[in-house]
């Protein structure tokens, strides 16, 4: 069966190689390898999508502007040539970045690269190496670039980002997000139109980045069902009295939900917040779509199956709105490609 929807993604995604994520001390094997990328483009290809385009998106860097800081930007592109030159330096083309020390008064200023490199990265998951600035970059352009087909009529249309977005706040990489890519398209569409966005975050990890970016925005329902931030990652934000501020109160939504959570209490979850959604009449849908709620996430604590997401899929398509897919988590590699597939299935028109 051939199934139409554009597939977009950047081969330089090939090129985001990040080795080790630092916990409690020890050195771990990074989450987001670039198998991630290619078992979901193998298995899309293998079950009949075949419209997989490369994105073409130029003018990326002043949109990506209207959601992150400059001075965050110039650090991303700075300490990118960092360790380049490190890199060569140790003849050692892994040659990772990582901050040693967070800013501690709110007077705080960075002045130097160790301080800048505290002040911009949150946590010891989100090294910067010698491509991260260009390929987080290229990540958002496939974002921007769904975000211009969805403006062109298409109803449905998947972007593959590697690295992921949500984590990502104005100023800050974290939880292995360089730029908010999800957030980046919003931006795009509401500049374009001045049109209402809803954002519906389905990763297992609270998108603390995206609620942050659009927190007073009257514009943007940001929704976000995730694993109880007592539990796991991000920690700090998730809670259900997190509801926006100023202008924006009201349109953030948080469902946290228990450790092992299964496909029925996932579901209930799903109706109520895209009831929300549904009462918003927003003019576009952006799923930032993690499959870390797979039963056999290594870092995940839910229980969802793989044939659970083609129905939550059809849930979604009942709302009726271009809808643009954005590839957050999901790391069970052996289940990652077929998860995507089940989605998109069921966000099929048919
Ligand atoms: N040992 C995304 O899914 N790792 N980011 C926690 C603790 C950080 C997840 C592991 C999880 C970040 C996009
Ligand atoms: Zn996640």
């Amino acid at each position: 069966m051939q199934r139409e929807i554009p597939i977009l993604y950047n081969p330089s995604t090939f090129l985001h190689r990040p080795q080790w994520e630092i916990f409690n001390g020890e050195r771990k094997p990074h989450q987001d390898t670039p198998q991630r990328a290619q078992v979901i483009l193998e298995e899309l290809s293998h079950c009949g999508f075949a419209d997989i385009q490369v994105s073409r998106a130029n003018e990326i860097l002043p949109i990506v502007s209207q959601v992150h800081d400059q001075d965050y930007l110039g650090f991303l592109d700075e300490t990118s040539q960092l360790a380049n030159r490190q890199a060569t330096r140790d003849s050692d083309p892994n040659k990772a970045i990582y901050p040693t020390i967070h800013p501690y008064v709110s007077y705080a200023r960075a002045s130097n690269s160790i301080s800048k490199r505290g002040q911009h990265v949150f946590d010891t998951y989100t090294p910067i190496m010698k491509n991260t600035y260009e390929v987080a970059v290229d990540s958002a352009g496939v974002a921007i670039a769904g975000a211009m087909l969805l403006r062109g009529g298409e109803p449905l249309v998947y972007s593959l980002n590697r690295p992921p977005g949500h984590h990502a706040l104005k100023g800050m990489a974290g939880g292995m997000c360089y730029l908010n890519n999800t957030a980046i398209a919003a931006s795009y569409l509401k500049a374009q139109e001045d049109k209402k966005i809803a954002i519906l975050d389905i990763d297992i990890h609270h998108g603390n980045g995206t609620q942050d970016i659009y927190y007073e925005d009257p514009e943007v329902l940001v929704i976000n069902i995730h694993v109880d931030p007592i539990f796991k990652f991000p920690h700090f934000t998730g809670y259900t009295d997190e509801r926006g501020s100023c202008a924006g109160h009201g349109m953030n939504h948080n469902f946290p939900l228990p450790m092992g959570t299964n496909n029925q209490l996932y579901e209930e979850t799903a109706a109520k917040a895209l009831e929300i959604i549904r009462d918003f009449q927003p003019e576009y849908l952006l799923v930032s779509a993690g499959f870390d709620t797979h039963e056999n996430d290594p870092i995940g604590a839910f229980k969802l199956t793989t044939p659970y997401y083609e129905e939550l899929g059809r849930h979604i398509r009942g709302l009726d709105m271009p809808t643009l897919v954005v590839q957050e988590g999901g790391y069970a590699t052996q289940n990652l490609g077929l998860n995507v597939v089940s989605f998109l299935k069921g966000l099929i028109r048919n």
